[in-house]
């Protein structure tokens, strides 16, 4: 049931926040401390409403580990979720306070580097509206995603402190906290037994957020864990009056969950980021067995109340930890705590890439959990036992498979050895999961794999943040959809509705004119709400193909200059992307785009016609922004890497047209849309393979296509670079002579091809809009409560 906010109780719980402040009156405040105590005065709201009446569930309790978590605002989100917007908004005018405005003061947590935090956090919110009973595991990390800015063209990066020690939400349980040890070493016990003697240990704090499910009343926690150290010390030491030598060696605590590592589809392999994950594992293993031991369940019990589903392999230790509780602690023999063991994890695969698919140095993992390493590589024994009676004698299987291989643990294999359910997150990523990534596995354990396509919240995707579109919505289909997205099919007869369309056209052309306000204020351009606003927003990577969007961009270019008095549907490209610090080649790509946009911006032969904005600090906040307002959503990545994508979701739902690859979740949104209402353009997975195999260079279509050709030499001479000839190398050397390992020239001259259907149809603005109005009303099934439901049926709640 929906709970209900008392007016008169909010206003008197915002002025105990103000009078915390020291102030005499509400008008006092900065716009921040108003956002915090509004923030604080709904918290305090929220934590006093009676819990929903405990009914015994049938369902497994979700245990959702991720690394990230990457939630965006909180406020808002909250405030739509439990229908207190409108109360709120009321309150808050009667003092003279647009909530509009408060809202805006929010610091986006960034908890997270790009679209597997943004999952984890849609599904957080959507197993809370479906009632899947779920607890979110994660780290409470000091400093998100690095700040964004640029310099000369070049990205810059700055710490992101959001203040996690006053984010208002928060609400710390100290009775929850868990001490993790790490390193040592094992002596065996007088009966031979393996006993862990670790160097040190941390102390886990318990920091929960609120997860609101969509008026239902269910609220469920994501428990984000904060390390600080154990106090105090070495008490033998400490009492014997030995104060500074009772500190214990190991690591300060507080580096620990400092900063979260930003790579995207790329494995660190440093020593600090094992350290994150088992800290984080183990911390959340207790909590999970302290649960089911004060429930008073059996420890064979267990998999029939709690499943741990891994979100990606970044929390794999987590089996190990549960293997090394359940034997040293529980005494359980080995054939009992892995059949525990086996039927508690699921795990999902969110990329095919190699770089990106974790091994760990064995000296590492023993250095820092020799326990942990030793059952490792008792599990390896174990299985070898079951890859030699499938294919005796077969090394180069058995080599493929190990989950210890070259001094190397493959924490991928060790997810497919050890859990019930591996999955992919888009149709055609989960089989090419079986058929590239695990064949071997599949013909052990075909039954092993699933597809769960990815979704995201149409809460915040639609409801929140295009809040005029929801409202054309409510109005035409007079039913809740929010949280039952399908029922958005029945917008498809108002495509054909002249009204309709020029209420929703009119809509996408306010939230453009809103975002060039934006543009105009943090960037000083100018922005036609006329043009196409071509958006790509997502991070930085050789994969996605920005640079491939460059160089459409240099081709409209080119042909301006050739024939000035072109007649052409002005455009405007809007990027949003942040490269890894470390990714040079992603950084130079930011430059080159930056460098072209100089250009083409203070070119007054272009006359408005073309506009290039990369908006510094992509983030969640700023995807609200662009979201509602983008025409084009460019989804462009060679096929067969993008494992899904959900950004390509959030723009179809919003009335944003799709040039794209088939490659990852496009796929099922060009099914869903009907092949005329998107454009599908270049190599499909089978023909990348194909011309990868058969050798291709980049450099014959180069000497064929003359047009190409020209653009890339003014890329070479200097022409966008004040004269320097070297400052795209890194990107064009990969281009050209490093073989264009992404193919960005062999999907060129079909891109462009699919670039001028868009601006052929946008000259038929009725048409145009009955195909934006066709994509809202397609998406529906891209809701993340469908993903839920799917993993609830195929894995969660599956007959075992
Ligand atoms: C993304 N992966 C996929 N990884 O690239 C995207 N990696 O296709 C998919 O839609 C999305 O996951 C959700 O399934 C990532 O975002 C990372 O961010 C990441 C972080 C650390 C290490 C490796």
């Amino acid at each position: 049931m929906q709970v209900t906010l008392d007016k008169t109780q909010f206003t008197a719980a915002l002025k105990r926040q103000w009078q915390g402040f020291g102030l005499q009156q509400a008008q006092d405040m900065t716009p921040h401390q108003w956002w915090q105590a509004t923030s604080a005065a709904l918290s305090e709201q929220l934590n006093a409403q009676p819990a929903p009446a405990t009914t015994e569930q049938p369902q497994r309790h979700v245990n959702y580990i991720s690394m990230e978590f990457l939630i965006g605002r909180l406020t808002a989100n909250n405030l739509i979720n439990l229908g207190w917007y409108e109360t709120v908004n009321q309150a808050l005018k009667e003092q003279g306070v647009a909530l509009a405005d408060v809202l805006e003061q929010e610091t986006d947590p960034a908890l997270g580097n790009g679209g597997l935090g943004r999952l984890a956090a849609c599904f957080l919110d959507s197993m809370a509206t479906v009632g899947q009973p779920a607890t979110g595991y994660g780290l409470n990390y000091q400093y998100g995603l690095f700040r964004q800015s640029f310099k000369d063209g070049q990205q810059q990066e700055a710490p992101d402190n959001w203040h996690r020690e006053s984010y208002p939400w928060f609400n710390h349980n100290s009775t929850l906290s868990v001490d993790v040890a790490f390193g040592g070493k094992l002596v065996k016990d007088a009966q031979g037994v393996e006993q862990w003697q670790p160097a040190f240990r941390l102390r886990g704090e318990a920091w929960d957020l609120p997860v609101v499910g969509y008026k239902n009343g269910v609220t469920q926690p994501l428990r984000l864990w904060q390390a600080t150290d154990v106090h105090p010390f070495d008490l033998t030491l400490f009492n014997e009056g030995a104060f500074l030598k009772a500190e214990q060696k190991g690591i300060d605590a507080a580096k620990l969950t400092k900063v979260l590592y930003p790579n995207d589809n790329h494995d660190a392999g440093k020593r600090l980021r094992l350290m994150q994950q088992y800290f984080q594992c183990a911390c959340s293993v207790a909590d999970i067995l302290r649960r089911h031991h004060f429930l008073e369940r059996k420890i064979q019990d267990l998999p029939e109340y709690e499943v741990i589903q891994l979100n990606d392999t970044h929390p794999t230790i987590a089996i190990p930890e549960l293997l090394r509780i359940l034997i040293d602690e529980h005494q359980l023999e080995w054939d009992a705590a892995w059949a525990i063991v086996q039927k508690t994890f699921a795990y999902t695969n969110h990329t095919l890439m190699p770089e990106a698919l974790e091994c760990w140095d064995e000296k590492l993992v023993r250095s820092l959990l020799p326990r942990h390493f030793s059952l490792i590589k008792a599990i390896n024994a174990r299985f070898k036992k079951v890859v030699e009676k499938q294919w005796p004698g077969d090394k180069g299987v058995w080599e493929k498979l190990s989950v210890h291989q070259n001094k190397q643990v493959r924490m991928a294999n060790l997810c497919v050895v050890s859990g019930f359910a591996v999955n992919g997150v888009a149709a055609l990523h989960s089989e090419l999961v079986v058929k590239d990534l695990f064949p071997e596995y599949h013909q052990l354990w075909p039954n092993k794999f699933h597809n769960v396509t990815n979704g995201i919240t149409p809460r915040r995707w639609l409801k929140q943040c295009n809040p005029a579109l929801s409202s054309l919505i409510d109005e035409t289909l007079k039913t809740e959809w929010v949280n039952h997205l399908d029922a958005l099919q029945g917008l498809e007869p108002f495509a054909d509705d002249a009204a309709f369309c020029q209420r929703y056209q009119q809509i996408k052309r306010d939230n453009k004119v809103k975002l060039a306000a934006y543009v105009k204020q943090v960037m000083g351009l100018t922005l036609n709400p006329d043009a196409i606003f071509d958006v790509q927003i997502k991070r930085l990577h050789e994969y996605k193909r920005q640079h491939l969007n460059l160089l459409h961009i240099l081709s409209l270019y080119r042909q301006l200059r050739d024939n000035p008095q072109r007649d052409v549907v002005p455009r405007v490209f809007l990027f949003g992307a942040k490269a890894a610090p470390g990714y040079y080649l992603a950084k130079n790509i930011i430059y080159a785009i930056n460098q072209v946009a100089e250009k083409i911006n203070h070119d007054p032969l272009v006359r408005d016609r073309l506009k290039v904005v990369f908006i510094p600090d992509y983030r969640v906040s700023v995807a609200e922004l662009m979201i509602p307002a983008a025409d084009i959503s460019e989804q462009i990545s060679t096929a067969g890497k993008e494992a899904s994508g959900t950004g390509n979701m959030k723009l179809a739902l919003n009335g944003a047209l799709t040039v794209g690859t088939l490659d990852g979740a496009n796929v099922e949104i060009a099914e869903q849309v009907g092949a005329e209402n998107i454009f599908i353009f270049g190599n499909t997975v089978d023909q990348v393979k194909a011309l990868q195999a058969k050798g291709y260079d980049p450099l014959k279509i180069r000497k064929k296509d003359k047009h190409l050709d020209r653009i890339l030499k003014e890329l070479e001479n200097g022409f966008f670079s004040n004269g320097d000839k070297q400052a795209f190398s890194p990107m064009l050397d990969s281009l050209l002579d490093g073989g264009d390992p992404y193919l960005v020239l062999a999907d060129f001259a079909d891109y462009c091809a699919a670039q001028e259907k868009v601006d052929v149809l946008y000259r038929h603005r009725d048409e145009w809009t009955r195909k934006t109005v066709l994509n809202t009303a397609r998406v529906g099934m891209f809701s993340s409560d469908r993903s839920i439901r799917d993993y609830q049926q195929r894995i969660w709640q599956a007959k075992r």
